[in-house]
């Protein structure tokens, strides 16, 4: 059976990673997982977190001090993945957890990446602001210009999903600013089937 990593970058996020952490619990039952948080936050999340680690042995922390930035958290994690498959969710639900389950099988199939898309029927943005959604759009359409590899991802700009370890065992990846995703299809070693 695959064992799957779902790295999730916490930036204050005290009140989600308990709930957070029971859904991706609850998706993810049967399966061999961990969930590895890497915390900037200058709250009590890493208590919360530890105290979650008390309760589930399959919750791990890495805590930085005096570092931010949601793609080196997101970089940190995937060094720390030891899953066939890695999935990166944001801690604060806007990535319903649930979801994980189908993308897991989605991987078994064969297919090297996941990515749910907030631009297919039944797909939803979670609420996002019109400045939000135009420099999203923007960023997906340069994508599509400059990135062949983009053009048949519909959702590119996306920071939900589940890839294959090896799409990124010899990527050289420079994770730079929030679209994590677009860098990782262009450098990583996936074939894009739709
Ligand atoms: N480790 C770490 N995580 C971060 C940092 N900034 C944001 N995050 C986390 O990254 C995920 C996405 O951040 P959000 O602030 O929700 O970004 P967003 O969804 O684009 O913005 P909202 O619509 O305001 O929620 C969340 O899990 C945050 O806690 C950071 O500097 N370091
Ligand atoms: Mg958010």
């Amino acid at each position: 059976m695959s064992r799957i990593s779902v790295v999730v970058p916490t930036y204050n996020e005290a009140g989600n990673v308990r709930n957070l952490t029971a859904q991706i619990n609850s998706a993810l039952n049967g399966i061999d997982y961990e969930i590895i948080f890497v915390d900037d936050s200058s709250d009590n999340t890493p208590e919360v977190i530890e105290s979650v680690m008390s309760e589930n042995p399959n919750v791990r922390m890495k805590h930085r001090e005096g570092e931010t930035g949601l793609a080196t958290a997101v970089l940190e994690g995937f060094k720390m993945a030891g899953g066939d498959y890695i999935a990166v969710m944001d801690a604060d639900l806007q990535h319903p957890p649930h979801i994980l389950r189908s993308m897991y099988d989605c991987l078994e199939t064969g297919i090297d990446v996941c990515i749910p898309s907030r631009f297919i029927p039944g797909g939803s943005d979670g609420g996002l602001g019109p400045y939000r959604k135009l420099v999203s759009l923007v960023a997906r359409y340069i994508g599509k210009i400059l990135l062949p590899s983009l053009r048949k991802i519909s959702d590119s700009t996306s920071g939900l999903v589940m890839f294959r370890l090896g799409v990124i065992k010899n990527a050289d990846l420079k994770l730079i600013g929030w679209k994590i995703l677009i860098d990782f299809l262009a450098m990583g070693t996936c074939r894009i089937v739709a």
